[in-house]
């Protein structure tokens, strides 16, 4: 098999970007055996490229905007997580005072705020005495798997995918202790293994998606590859014409690909390396017979059609599970982001009302699972949902923002607390009859999805009244549940103070909104309680 000059194993010698040159010079998670020297000499003494980058594989980033205090992105496979997980993060995240935060992630994980370096060592123990890692987070490794949030509680799913993502986490980052054989891929990487009816993790904007799919009366996975964002492009997941059952060969084929990636993806511009690349130069054909040998067995062709037909579900409220005589609650966070307090009570929640679990979702919200109709009533009235709300107002309820300039140096624009009292004022003046889903996110990179939204803000920076001030360009027409399609940008270069008005109208153009007729606390609209 002939490969292009511009991959990793060409016979001519590629040139290799700045990224590639810092993985040759030393792999990322070498940085592993040298945290406790970098906690002794502090960081301003370790080397740069270690602490700006190299140490993004253990899931420690460096935040230029917050110098010495770093940010700690976790994996919770499938969105899941425990009370006793869930107060060991508080507890890390307590010491830090006011700095110390958690954010809910769009890939239904968790990211601590505030770290210090020095600490990392101590932190790193108490984490893997919960079983948690935050192993191959960041840089070119594969992100947080993500499984329906409600795996093994929906009466309706297909498959409980919890086990199998912990699998492919497990094989890919060698059960959170690191593995060298997935240290180095061309760059980031997404996986989502979707076992219910409305693709409620937007498999479609992964670099692989198992989704739900009936091979001759057999129930499996159809397999998508070359799904994501980028500031350059953006492209849904197309089929692999493959179906996997599923069981361990989901683990084995998700090696295969990781493996063919690794192998031979793009590596010269780092603009053009995600997956997609490598599948347009080669063609799918090509590509499929590469997955196969590094599968090592022949690819079963893919069922006619998968099972996602269903519209999508936020989880929140309250709803009935399959298993007789329990609920899941969803809780609305509002754009993700917790305190060490919220912690310690969510976790005290799901211990005292639930089974102790918790769950994440991509829309930033937590659900306690497996509350028990007798102790329903009790839940419902703890001070923590005046808080996080279980019937939030329509715009407010299903909004999702990125970290913005608060944390993120590539931020063009503040997201978070901009999409929070925006939501709350247009709530407060207009009646919605549906949720309308608004994504923030502060730069093209698409961290907050725009492009799933049914308006999806992106930051950037205009010029108005002769100064340069922070504004966005506008998407529509996102689909998320069957048939999902990705939303396109429809205006540009609003300044964020125009904003207010510009979505006024959107709404009621395009959404249905009517000027209200009567006041409404913003964020706390009529607490109806809907059980499914
Ligand atoms: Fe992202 C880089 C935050 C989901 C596309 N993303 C970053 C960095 C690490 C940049 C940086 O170093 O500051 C951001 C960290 C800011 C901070 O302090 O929090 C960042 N991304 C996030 C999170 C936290 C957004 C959120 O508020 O939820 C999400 C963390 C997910 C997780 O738990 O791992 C997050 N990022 C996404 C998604 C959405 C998704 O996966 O569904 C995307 C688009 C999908 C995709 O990747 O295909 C996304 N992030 C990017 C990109 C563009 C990738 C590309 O191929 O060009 C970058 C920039 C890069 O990698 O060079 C980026
Ligand atoms: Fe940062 Fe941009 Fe991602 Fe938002 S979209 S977290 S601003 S990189």
């Amino acid at each position: 098999m002939t490969t292009s000059i511009d991959t990793a194993n060409s016979t001519a010698t590629p040139k290799l970007n700045k990224f590639e040159k810092l993985k040759a010079d030393k792999d990322g998670l070498l940085v592993k055996q040298e945290l406790e020297q970098f906690a002794q000499i502090g960081w301003e003494a370790v080397d740069e490229t270690d602490l700006t980058h190299r140490l993004k594989w253990l899931g420690i980033f460096f935040r230029p905007v917050t110098p010495g205090k770093f940010m700690l992105r976790l994996r919770l496979p499938n969105g899941v997580l425990t009370g006793y997980k869930a107060r060991t993060l508080a507890e890390i995240i307590q010491r830090y005072g006011e700095d110390g935060s958690a954010d809910v992630t769009t890939r239904q994980n968790l990211q601590l705020r505030g770290i210090l370096l020095e600490d990392i060592p101590d932190i790193f123990r108490r984490m893997h005495a919960a079983g948690l890692t935050s192993m191959q987070s960041g840089m070119d490794n594969v992100r947080n798997i993500t499984g329906s949030p409600v795996a093994g509680l929906d009466a309706d799913e297909l498959i409980d995918t919890q086990g199998l993502v912990r699998k492919v986490q497990d094989m890919i980052t060698n059960n959170g202790d690191g593995n060298p054989a997935f240290t180095n891929l061309p760059r980031k990487f997404n996986i989502a293994i979707e076992g219910g009816r409305d693709n409620s993790i937007h498999a479609e904007i992964n670099d692989i998606a198992f989704v739900p799919a009936y091979r001759e009366g057999v129930l499996g996975f159809n397999v998508l590859v070359g799904g994501f964002f980028s500031a350059r492009r953006c492209e849904a997941a197309i089929p692999l014409n493959a179906w996997v059952a599923p069981d361990d060969s989901v683990v084995e084929l998700s090696r295969a690909i990781l493996e063919v990636y690794r192998d031979h993806g793009l590596r010269v511009n780092r603009q053009k390396a995600r997956l997609m690349w490598l599948i347009d130069e080669w063609g799918m054909e090509r590509f499929r017979l590469a997955v196969e040998a590094a599968y090592g067995q022949p690819l079963l062709t893919a069922a006619p059609k998968d099972e996602m037909d269903w519209d999508k579900r936020d989880h929140i409220g309250v709803h009935r599970q399959k298993q007789v005589g329990l609920n899941y609650v969803g809780l609305h966070i509002p754009v993700g982001r917790l305190q060490a307090t919220d912690l310690f009570d969510l976790a005290r929640l799901a211990e005292v009302y639930g089974n102790g679990e918790l769950r994440l979702t991509v829309e930033q919200n937590v659900i306690i699972p497996n509350v028990p109709d007798s102790r329903l009533p009790m839940l419902l009235e703890e001070p923590l949902l005046q808080k996080f709300s279980i019937a939030p107002s329509a715009l407010t309820r299903s909004l999702v923002s990125c970290t913005g300039a608060q944390f993120c140096n590539f931020a063009l624009v503040e997201t978070k607390q901009r999409a929070m009292a925006l939501a709350q004022a247009l709530d407060a003046e207009l009646t919605l009859t549906q949720p309308v889903r608004i994504h923030w996110t502060g730069c093209p990179n698409s961290c907050g999805q725009p492009q799933v939204a049914d308006i999806g803000l992106m930051g950037t920076k205009v010029r108005k009244d002769g100064k340069t001030v922070e504004g966005v360009d506008i998407f529509m027409g996102g689909k998320v549940g069957k048939d999902a399609h990705l939303g396109e940008k429809v205006q540009q270069g609003i300044a964020c103070d125009d904003l207010h008005e510009v979505l006024r109208s959107l709404l009621i153009d395009n959404f249905g909104a009517q000027p209200c007729t009567r006041e409404i606390d913003p964020g706390h609209s009529p607490a109806v309680v809907v059980v499914d």
